[in-house]
This record gives C-alpha cells, structure tokens and sequence, in this order.
C-alpha cells in the first residue's frame, strides 16, 4: 500500500510537535559556539530529508488514530531500551579487574544481570536487524552491513513497530538499526522510519570537528579500524553526551504527559571505533597498565583458518605499545559511554518514571582485544560472540539477580512484548525471559546460537557456535572447514581446541546434532534464507 503525504493543513497538535521535536536536532549543532567553524557538508545533514518528514507526518498520524482505543498508560509499563555499540563484557559488573562502570553496575544491583548473553551474528547491522525483528538471520535475510529488513521480509512488525501498533509512543536516539560509524552519525543511517514515532541524530564534536586529530591504522578510516583519540572537549559536546542529553529531553516530555507509555531507544556510538572520548576518561587507564594477551602463536596452531577469518593484515603492524593505546581508549570510551547511560538513568529517577519503567541495556555483539591475535569483532569466539544483558523490570526481574543460562539478544523480543502485555508475531523465534527474570536459576532454552559468514557471494559460506553453561561448540561450513569444541569450565579463555581429541568424539557428535537442528530451526517455513529486493525499503506502517 502506498501511504500518500498528509497535507499541512490536516496536522494535527501531535504532528505538530513531533515536527517541533525534530527541530532539536539542530539545537544542538547550530546554537553551540564550537560549530561556528563552517562545515558545510557536515551541517546540510541537519536539513530533514522530505521523505523523513513525510514518514514522521504519517506515523503521527496513524498513532494519533488508534490512540483513543488503547487502554490508559499508567497500567502498562514504559521501556527504556538502552544500547552500547561494539561493547564487550569489560564492565566492573562483569568482573572487569580494571574498567570502571558505576552506572551500568548499579543497573545490574535493580535487575538480573546475565552472564551468558549472545548476538546472533557479530557484526553491527545483522545482529540489530535479528534483535528487532525477533528473527534469526537465516529468517530475515540480514547477513552484512548496509541492508535493513525491509529489503527482505518488508511485512515483518520490528519490536519497537509492535510497540507503536500497541498504542505506544517509540522513540530512537542514535544507533538502534545500523549506521556507518562514524560517517553517518547525525544521520538516519540505515534506519527503519517504521519503527519509530521520533528520531534524533545528534553529532558532536568527535564527528564534526576531531576527525582529523584521530589516530588511525589505516588513513583516513576510523570506524573499520583500530582509531583513537583523547579529546580536549567536555563530555556535553560529543555525540554520546548530546543523545543524553535528548533522551532527558524526551524523558521530560514523557514524564509530563503520560496519556500514552513510551519505548525510549537510546543507541550510545560508544565503544564503537573511533575510540573518541574526553581526555579525563582516559586517565583512569594508564597505559603501560592495558593487559596485553600473551601466546597467540602457540594458540592458533589449532584452529581451523576460519575461525580467524576476521584477523586484518593492519593488525600485524600493531607494537605492544600501539596495542595498550587502542585498549586504554577503548576502556575510556566504555567509561564515557557508561557516564553518559549514568545521566540517562538518573532523569528517569527524577521524574519518578523509574518505578514503572523497565531498563534494558545492552550491546549489538563483543570485541577482540588481541585474543587470539584478532581485533574488533566477526569471529565466534567468546569475546566477540558474548554481549552485556542487564534487565530491570520493576516487580518481574530480582534485584541483584544472576543469570548464569546462556541467553540471546534473540530473547528480548518475545520477553519485552510479554512484560508489557504486547502480542508478539507468531514467527519471532527467541524466549520469553520473563520465567529467568523472576528466577534467575530458570534455564530457558539453555543454549545460544550465533553465526558469521566467511567469504562473499557464491564463495560465501557460514559458520554456526552453539554454546552452553559449559561448552561452545563450532562449526565452519557444516564441519567441511573445520570444528572447534571449548571446555569453559577448565579453558574460559577457548586456548585449546577439543575437537580433534579422541576422547572428546562422542561429544563432538552429540553437538554437530543439536547444532544442525537448532541451525534447521533458524530457517523461515520455506526453508531458504529470504533474498534481498534491492530498492524495497518502505515502512509498514499499516496492518500488513
Ligand atoms: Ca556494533
Ligand atoms: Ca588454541
């Protein structure tokens, strides 16, 4: 169905200020004294595409008339969905020996904190698009960067879409779908406009104004390498700053009209490369003290080539010294972002929205810090595979609560469409949480499955890691190119590759079984992974 623009005339006072909303976006770029210094190119991403105010017309308009029927806000929760981007576990809840996280440590002291959490696929744009449409890759068709769901599967309600069907307000600040970091951050990205009511897309001064002071592997490129910086600048003025500072902003508005519930997505940039964050951030972190990994020529000698598949010849260059920079930025940034999810959540304590507000927090997948002799992320060993997932639901998750069963970010849709009494679609196929919420011994499902892809277009081939509490189990391109069998309960660290050890045989069958069925599993019902349309990018915002 084509949905034709409203004409001015026919707004109505939601519209109105949804538009006004938007406005903000340039609040922040055009009234601050650092942006007197003229960039052309970068300000005209400020200008509203017609196209965006159109979708944001048009969803005003469909909320705004279904509003009336929906029951009345106070009985349902609202969702604070907040999200780091390429952030590992190196948090102090965690256990993180060094990295200091107070904030999200206190989020994990009000809700359950899981141990075992895990993306579906390690890379940015698969794993968000799997998370928001409760889908597997192999049933959205997401497997790289650059593509949105609405190229393969246009009919599918994304989560925070389920929630504006359900009468909710949705909101999205920053990164929640895929972006190219840093270039298009202050834009849209590769959004999905169905999705949300408002959306805002502040740029700070790490992307207008310090790109060329970024220390990088590889000139002029600072998202998809190794890049750092120490600003000079506070932490109000960098994008992550100026998201909290919007998310304060739209918590204050919600706080005081409360006809309707809100879902309010907050996607920090922050860890993401480049490492870019106010200098003091750093100083907590002295260099000669970033732990390096040690034995990585002995480590590798076992692994399937596959399996370091993600290691990039810049790498190679890296000296001890170059390597403890990147990971004392890479720690700061997490400090930073963590500060500004700090300011974030203490707003909805002061508004007195917390108490009626479910928390998440999470990440789109894990980073390499040199294990393994690999960087950043698109491996499925622990450190790339493993995600933070902290939930607090006032009055449905234990304070202070441990979750030690592994969980997938898979999970989260079935679980915040239960908690606020939402029909989910019938396809989405992760769990409901909310049994662990309340009990965190609860097992659930008790695996997590996570894949990548190897290679490209008709030489593209797949790899597939179920883990359980106690094993990780691999295999490349169904066992054709390799297996990999970890014992974490004696090899947290996965040094040494099982799979090939007699003893180990019936093991390794047992597993490739259950793999390959919950592999079977991930497929739509006709059983093929749906191809991309190109040119088919629309939002479905009416029953399909
Ligand atoms: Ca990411
Ligand atoms: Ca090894």
């Amino acid at each position: 169905m084509v949905v034709a623009p409203i004409p001015l005339s026919q707004l109505d006072s939601r519209s109105i200020t949804l538009s006004h909303m938007h406005l903000s976006v340039s609040r922040h770029s055009i009234a601050s004294d650092w942006m007197d210094v003229t960039m052309p190119q970068t300000r005209s991403r400020y200008q509203l595409p017609p196209i965006c105010v159109c979708f944001i017309v048009v969803a005003a308009h469909l909320v705004g008339a279904i509003a009336p029927h929906i029951e009345a806000a106070e009985s349902r929760p609202n969702v604070l969905f907040i999200m780091a981007d390429d952030l590992n576990n190196s948090l102090g809840c965690y256990g993180h020996p060094q990295v200091k996280s107070p904030n999200i440590d206190s989020l994990a002291n009000r809700g359950v904190r899981f141990e075992r959490s895990y993306c579906q696929f390690p890379l940015c744009g698969p794993s968000r698009n799997s998370m928001l449409t409760g889908l597997y890759p192999n049933s959205n068709g997401i497997v790289q960067n650059g593509q949105v769901f609405r190229q393969t599967i246009p009919q599918q309600v994304s989560l925070p879409q389920a929630f504006r069907r359900a009468g909710y307000f949705a909101a999205r600040i920053g990164k929640l779908y895929h972006y190219n970091v840093p270039n298009s951050i202050g834009t849209n990205g590769h959004d999905d406009p169905g999705s949300w009511e408002l959306e805002l897309n502040p740029a700070g001064c790490d992307r207008l104004l310090e790109q060329p002071e970024i220390v990088t592997l590889s000139p002029n490129n600072f998202g998809g390498t190794l890049s750092w910086y120490a600003s000079p600048r506070g932490d109000l003025l960098h994008t992550d700053g100026l998201m909290a500072s919007d998310a304060e902003w739209v918590l204050e508005r919600c706080a005081r009209d409360k006809s309707r519930p809100f879902f309010l997505a907050v996607g920090f940039f922050r860890p993401h490369t480049p490492y870019v964050s106010p200098a003091p951030y750093f100083d907590g972190y002295p260099q000669a003290e970033m732990p390096l990994v040690q034995g990585v020529e002995e480590d590798v000698k076992d692994l399937p080539a596959d399996a370091l598949g993600s290691h990039k010849k810049e790498h190679e260059h890296l000296t001890d010294e170059l390597r403890q920079q990147a990971i004392q930025a890479y720690f700061a940034s997490i400090s930073f972002m963590d500060a500004q999810v700090g300011r974030v959540l203490n707003k909805l304590d002061e508004l007195g929205l917390a108490e009626n507000t479910i928390v998440v927090f999470t990440s789109d997948h894990g980073y390499h810090l040199g294990e393994h002799g690999l960087w950043q992320k698109m491996s499925l060993f622990e450190q790339s595979a493993r995600v933070p997932l902290i939930i607090a639901a006032p009055g449905a998750s234990k304070s202070g609560g441990v979750a030690e069963t592994p969980v997938g970010l898979i999970d989260l849709y079935p679980t915040l469409t239960k908690l606020c009494g939402i029909a989910a679609p019938e396809n989405v196929q992760g769990q409901d949480l909310g049994p662990i919420l309340s009990d965190p011994t609860q097992v659930g499902r008790g695996w997590a499955l996570s894949q990548v892809t190897r290679g490209a277009n008709m030489k593209r081939t797949f790899g597939f890691t179920l883990r359980t509490p106690r094993w990780r189990y691999t295999e490349w391109d169904q066992g054709n190119r390799g297996r990999e069998l970890y014992d974490h309960e004696n090899d947290p660290l996965e040094q040494t590759n099982l799979a090939d050890v007699a003893e180990h045989a019936d093991r390794v069958a047992e597993f490739s079984k259950t793999l390959q069925e919950a592999v079977a599993n991930t497929l739509p019902e006709s059983g093929e992974i749906p191809a991309i349309h190109e040119g088919v990018w629309a939002p479905n915002l009416t029953d399909p």
